[in-house]
């Protein structure tokens, strides 16, 4: 007999049904379903409750359906949601303002996915390449780190390592040098034989789908000074890291880095809306003319209002300083752990992730749906990692009951 629904119209079973019959086949999700979030917590059609340590790849920092997002989100659609830029909206330049000087840059060039500002910072490279380094026409390279993972369009999976993102979709985007992670004489190899034509260098602070890699002390500062030498734009990609995740506003500032261009998407918005951004200087962004880019939604006044409510709740309830504590508590109690299937845990704030060592036949996947049996939703990267990420709103509290959860899984697994 069926369990009876809590959340919704429809049970976990039909719903799972449902988006294998009609959905495109392209995820492969663990078999739970979420009707209702709030705060850290999620909840199935039948009532299960979760704790949620994915934070949808970390979209949702501020905490699921926070509060005052949510007002933002109501006041403003009852109001205006869309004009595109075609015409002036009185949300877009307050939220400009806002924006730039909030992650101290001149210019914000708004986007909605974080694959569209990958985009958007690969073509104002490009342009500034042309224009201001003064590269031949159709010569700039755009430098990328091995093990990246920026978005799914076809540029950027030109750059990718990965087949599972690359294979059978090429022809692919000329003019991509790729070198290794964590290696600055690689970048420095690089510039030296091809800098004069290569517009930027565009990384993560630490590599999210290769499995929270973090990389040395140091080594974005030395990027940045190498690049600084062969006068290369040196860009971030912390669609990821960004936004109070790894215990800092953004993952450069551990090494008091300002990238040239930076940027950044998911929790934006916390989680609300596809938003993202791209922040330069004006001799930077003004490379890009009235007509040379853009999208009919970037910067429309639904997500300007859901934006700023975002990033002031970020501020006001101190996310920056609650990743930073809860992550070193939460590497400390994983560390206690004693199980042949942990390898290793790394990461910083609470971008964190798990090597499982594989034992009995038993990998990361089992973990994963035995920590979701036991109301804990991590997903697996890779086959043997296990990333925990979740909202910064989590209590120290609940963040010990979480890694109970962990434990407990872990013996289970085994057993
Ligand atoms: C999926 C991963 C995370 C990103 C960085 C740009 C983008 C992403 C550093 C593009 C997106 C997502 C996409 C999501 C899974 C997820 C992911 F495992 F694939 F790598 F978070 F770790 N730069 N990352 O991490 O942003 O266009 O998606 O808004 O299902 O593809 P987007």
């Amino acid at each position: 007999m069926a369990e009876k629904l809590v959340h919704g119209s429809i049970g976990s079973a039909e719903a799972m049904r449902l988006e294998g019959e009609y959905g495109a086949h392209n995820y492969h999700p663990l078999p739970i379903v979420i009707a209702k979030a709030e705060g850290a917590k999620v909840w199935d059609p039948e009532g299960k409750e979760y704790f949620d340590f994915l934070s949808a790849y970390s979209a949702v920092n501020q905490g699921h359906c926070h509060p005052r997002i949510i007002d933002a989100l109501i006041e403003q659609a009852k109001t205006l949601t869309l004009t595109s830029r075609a015409f002036y909206n009185n949300k877009l330049g307050e939220y400009e303002k806002f924006v730039t000087e909030y992650f101290g840059y001149e210019m914000v060039l708004p986007m909605n996915s974080g694959a569209e500002a990958v985009e958007t910072a690969m073509k104002l490279s490009r342009k500034w390449g042309y224009e201001k380094k003064g590269i031949p026409e159709n010569e700039a390279l755009l430098v990328f780190a091995e093990g990246n993972f920026h978005g799914r369009t076809i540029a950027i999976v030109s750059a990718s390592c990965d087949p599972d993102a690359y294979h059978n979709y090429g022809p692919f985007l000329p003019g991509i040098e790729k070198i290794a992670y964590n290696d600055p004489s690689a970048l420095e190899a690089l510039l030296a034989e091809k800098g004069d034509k290569v517009a930027a260098f565009i990384v993560e602070p630490i590599q999210g789908e290769a499995g929270v890699f973090v990389p040395d002390d140091g080594y974005l500062k030395k990027c940045y000074d190498i690049c600084k030498k062969h006068n290369v734009l040196f860009v971030a990609d912390e669609v990821q890291t960004g936004i109070a995740r790894t215990g800092r506003l953004l993952a450069c500032d551990w090494e008091d880095v300002h990238p040239d261009i930076l940027i950044l998407g998911k929790a934006i918005s916390g989680g609300v809306l596809p938003v993202s951004a791209v922040l330069s200087s004006k001799e930077i962004m003004l490379c890009i003319k009235p007509g040379e880019h853009g999208s009919t939604f970037g910067g429309f006044p639904l997500a300007c209002a859901v934006a700023t409510a975002a990033l002031t709740v970020i501020k006001d309830e101190n996310m920056v300083e609650r990743a930073e504590k809860l992550g070193k508590v939460f590497r400390a109690e994983v560390e206690k752990i004693h199980s042949p299937l942990i390898k290793q845990v790394r990461g910083k704030g609470l971008l964190n992730a798990v090597i499982i060592e594989p034992h009995n036949g038993k990998e990361a996947w089992d973990v994963c749906v035995k920590m979701k049996e036991n109301g804990l939703l991590a997903k697996p990267t890779h086959q043997h990692i296990i990333r925990f990420a979740p909202p910064l709103v989590i209590t120290e509290e609940e963040l010990l009951k979480c890694v109970a959860i962990f434990k407990k899984s872990l013996d289970e697994v085994l057993a």
